[in-house]
């Protein structure tokens, strides 16, 4: 495949936009090579500007989970914006995306939208910090919760993948709030809240992590942190924004059968328009404005392009619920295949995955965590992105990200992705 065209445009953007991309993770810097410049994209493919398509395995980073232009959010999208595009005052639409989507969600009973997953959860530690009188947050190594300063303290996805797990900017006063813990280490937990018994206000973690690649929660972690929450009077916010309408219509909490104080969610929830947002029991929104002292607010929060793709959204999903399991076959397949395939090469791998989530690591030991998430040798990484993108697939560009499956692919995309792994397996 050639590229010209996207490298033309990568150039001019580039004199422009830092690093000619709006988010750091497009930008290819983790895998090299030159970023993809897309032209349009329609159900599992992507058109670039060079006339290639590429199997999207990315789905927008996860919004797109019952493929691109997905026909009744388009038709959603368009019917509004006739209407106006923004209003800066509550609209019918707010309220039934509301009501559609806390009746998807287990211990939900109201929901707050925003703009980003990065807003959702800060506004959520707020929100948890106000309700708690409290000012410690724990977070995990390799989660990423978007880019709010809280967060950017060993985060994963782009923060880890650009080797500066802590961001210049975050000054040590927010950063002795955030105390770190491990993935799937429920100790490493124990330990900071009888370091800090009195003061922690929440936990927040990614139910399944997305960010360090996919890992899946072990046995009783999730379990750990809900009763540690309990004993200790702080809140656990599930940071949904991945796992929310993905894993189940309610999420990893459906999933897992794990209660959450709060969660946030984003990305499918907005079909792919700029949506986030946290829900949480009444008890707690409580305490937000203007009904409560914590403030938070924005100016396209519940922008009614977004509530109407996202409604569409929703509603497909909650009324072909089937999509879930075909999703979760649909990777299993995938698994499966590039399980037999890799156990004929002696490669060391392990292929993490839950529900449509899943990842490839390079490495022998079991992916568990941050610290062995980063054994995965990024060499052979880069190789088969390449290898796999120059056949036609196109996965995420780095390996502390997850795959998003979405209901569009065919059984002969599955087929043919496979049969390109191959390919690729044999240049090794
Ligand atoms: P946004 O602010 O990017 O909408 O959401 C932040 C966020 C919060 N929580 C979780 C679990 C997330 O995965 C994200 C964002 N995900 C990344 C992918 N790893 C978005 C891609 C990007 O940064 O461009």
């Amino acid at each position: 495949m050639q590229y010209q065209r996207s490298s033309t445009l990568f150039q001019a953007a580039q004199n422009v936009i830092p690093g000619g991309v709006n988010s750091p993770v497009r930008a290819f810097q983790a895998v090299g090579g030159t970023p993809i410049f897309v032209d349009h994209a329609k159900g599992a493919y992507l058109y670039d500007e060079d006339g290639n398509r590429l199997i999207d395995y990315i789905s927008s980073w996860g919004p797109m989970i019952l493929g691109h232009a997905f026909e009744p959010v388009i038709a959603a999208v368009k019917e509004r914006a006739d209407k106006g595009t923004s209003y800066g005052m509550p609209t019918e639409l707010e309220t039934q995306i509301a009501e559609l989507a806390v009746s998807m969600l287990p211990n939900m009973d109201q929901i707050r939208m925003v703009n980003s997953g990065t807003e959702a959860c800060m506004s959520a530690v707020r929100l948890a910090r106000g309700f708690t009188g409290r000012e410690k947050l724990i977070k995990f190594a390799g989660c990423y919760h978007g880019h709010s300063d809280a967060f950017l303290i060993q985060a994963g996805s782009g923060a880890v993948t650009f080797g500066a797990p802590s961001s210049p900017g975050v000054t040590k006063g927010t950063a002795k709030d955030t105390l770190l813990a491990d993935y799937n280490d429920l100790e490493s937990v124990v330990r900071q809240f009888e370091q800090h018994p009195e003061t922690i206000a929440a936990i927040i973690v990614e139910p399944v992590a997305g960010n360090m690649g996919c890992i899946p929660p072990k046995a009783g972690f999730l379990e750990g942190l809900r009763s540690l929450c309990d004993q200790y009077g702080a809140l656990l916010i599930f940071d949904e924004v991945m796992t929310g309408f993905r894993l189940a219509p309610g999420g990893a909490q459906e999933r897992l059968g794990i209660r959450a104080d709060i969660a946030t969610y984003g990305k499918v929830l907005g079909g792919g328009l700029p949506v986030g947002a946290f829900a949480a029991r009444k008890e707690i929104m409580a305490q937000l404005a203007p009904l409560g002292p914590v403030y938070q607010a924005g100016t396209l929060s519940g922008n009614p392009l977004a509530m109407a793709a996202g409604y569409a959204m929703l509603h497909h999903l909650q009324s072909h619920s089937d999509v879930f399991d075909r999703l979760d076959r649909k990777c299993a397949q995938l698994e499966e295949g590039m399980q037999a395939l890799l156990e004929t090469k002696g490669l060391p791998y392990q292929i993490n995955r839950l529900g449509s989530m899943l990842s490839l690591h390079f490495t022998d030991q079991p992916v568990v965590d941050f610290k062995t998430a980063a054994l995965g040798n990024n060499d052979h990484f880069k190789n088969y992105f390449h290898g796999m993108l120059e056949r036609g697939v196109y996965l995420p560009p780095s390996a502390f990200e997850s795959y998003f499956l979405n209901d569009a692919l065919s059984e002969e995309d599955i087929a043919f992705t496979l049969s390109t792994f191959e390919d690729w397996l044999n240049t090794k």
